[in-house]
């Protein structure tokens, strides 16, 4: 028996579970997502994950035909239904079917889709020896236009971003604001350490407000760091003396290198190391049960 796919709360074999040509977050990547994790039957901040949804979806005046308890129930239940310990788990709720104009109000309902699949964890090296990243000359988009703290479904310019890494040889692209100040990479956020400070762009700069970067800044205060939100330059992250990213996915991912500049001593640092563990611990302890 394959994988259960749900989709407005029926549940399809994952070679079934199809959508309309119609549906406008094909047509026109109208609609938002979540990537969530799950770690041993817990489903790690799950809530953090639902609320930015629909605050996603509010943003694009998107209403969500089911209530936050009922969603969670649907993850929950998908979850128990594919009998997954450790998953990967995306959320996506689309405009609807419409027709081919622009026009949201054609779209009568929202479509709400669950996908759980098996996580696909990035090979060990990564974490063990540290990223080399690029900066890329495609802006992160302006918040003025798509603010970025809206996780929908039109990923095209981290894609551009992505592809133009890609195309020197690098797995992953570090972003700018349109000002030139760093903004994140194309699926996580970054941080650098100087000395016992651990600094993240603020979000109204125009990036994801991440959930992994709101719970590594916690672990940071937790263990006497002092946390800033501050805009930060390409040469802060050359004179740092850590460098990381994070994400759901990627969780905790050490950069040794950008722009072939050796950050740091071009090691994965003492306190990113000490991040991981704690992050790992949480993992382990935090989340829904199912
Ligand atoms: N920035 C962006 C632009 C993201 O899409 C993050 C930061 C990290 O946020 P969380 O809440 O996960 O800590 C994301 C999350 C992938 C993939 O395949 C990653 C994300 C979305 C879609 C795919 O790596 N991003």
């Amino acid at each position: 028996m394959g994988l259960k796919v749900y989709i407005n709360g029926e549940y399809f074999e994952k070679n079934e579970a199809k959508v309309s040509v119609f549906d406008h977050g094909l047509l026109y990547g109208d609609g938002v997502f979540e990537g969530i994790r799950s770690y041993a039957r817990l489903i790690f901040k799950l809530k953090e994950h639902i609320d930015r949804l629909y605050e996603s979806s509010h943003g694009i005046m998107l209403n969500i035909p089911l209530s936050k308890e009922d969603m969670i129930k649907a993850v929950v239940e998908t979850l128990k239904l594919n009998q997954l310990d450790n998953a990967y788990i995306r959320l996506i709720v689309t405009r609807g079917i419409g027709d081919l104009g622009l026009d949201p109000r054609k779209c009568k309902s929202a479509s709400i889709i669950i996908i759980t699949d098996n996580i696909k964890l990035y090979p060990e090296k990564m974490y063990k020896e540290g990223l080399s990243i690029i900066t890329v000359p495609t802006p992160r988009n302006i918040p003025e236009a798509l603010n970025p703290q809206i996780k929908s479904l039109n990923y095209l310019n981290n894609i551009l971003a992505k592809i133009e890494a890609l195309n020197c040889g690098y797995e992953e692209a570090l972003m700018f604001t349109a000002h030139g100040y760093v903004a994140e990479c194309t699926g996580d956020n970054i941080f650098i350490i100087k000395d016992n400070n651990l600094i993240t762009p603020p979000a109204y700069l125009g990036i994801l407000k991440g959930i992994t970067r709101a719970c590594v800044m916690d672990i940071a205060k937790k263990i006497g760091m002092t946390v800033k939100e501050e805009v930060i330059t390409r040469h802060n992250i050359f004179t740092a003396s850590e460098c990381f990213l994070t994400g759901t996915a990627a969780e905790i991912i050490p950069v040794v290198r950008v722009d072939k500049r050796i950050i740091g001593d071009g090691k994965p640092g003492k306190i990113i190391l000490n991040l991981m563990k704690e992050f790992k611990k949480l993992t382990k302890t935090d989340g829904v049960k199912y």
